[in-house]
């Protein structure tokens, strides 16, 4: 395993809910560093271009509306096979489906609504640090 970064978001209902500190806990007890931060509301432009991949599927508006409904917390996270982690600490899409524990079991709402976002591959995690992060706003540890 390598150091790795991945792009994660806090989604409208966990910002909602008031629980960005408990989830940031999460990633640090892991082991991730929060190596760049910023809440933002999402414009219909930037959460179509976000979620491109799935331009073609049917929950696609739903996923759209939900994503620009109130402000998120994007963060990039690094650390040991940090993407793979990251996923695991979310726990399944899903949060019916989710194990005890993770975030979306004990933070989500639905499969809609599900407290988070978390880069799936080495490749979604570049290209998505860099949607929202120039690389001067990426302050690695030293
Ligand atoms: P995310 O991209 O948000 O981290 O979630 P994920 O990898 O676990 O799931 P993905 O397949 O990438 O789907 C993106 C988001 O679309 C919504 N979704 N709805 N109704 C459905 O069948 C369905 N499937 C996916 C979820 O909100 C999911 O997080
Ligand atoms: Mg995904």
């Amino acid at each position: 395993m390598s150091i790795e970064r991945t792009l994660s978001i806090v989604k409208p209902d966990a910002v909602a809910k008031n629980v960005i500190g408990e989830i940031y806990s999460r990633f640090e007890k892991a082991g991730l560093a929060i190596v760049a931060s910023k809440m933002k509301h999402l414009t219909q432009e930037e959460a179509e271009g976000f979620y491109a991949e799935h331009k073609e599927r049917p929950f696609f508006g739903d996923l759209v509306a939900f994503m620009t409904s109130g402000p998120v917390v994007v963060q990039v996270l690094e650390g040991e096979g940090a993407i793979l982690k990251n996923r695991d600490l979310m726990g399944a899409t899903n949060p019916k489906e989710a194990d005890a524990g993770t975030i979306r079991a004990d933070f989500a709402e639905s499969i809609d609504a599900n407290a988070v976002h978390g880069s799936d591959s080495a490749a979604s995690a570049e290209r998505e640090i860099a949607y929202f992060f120039n690389d001067n706003e990426i302050c690695p540890r030293g």
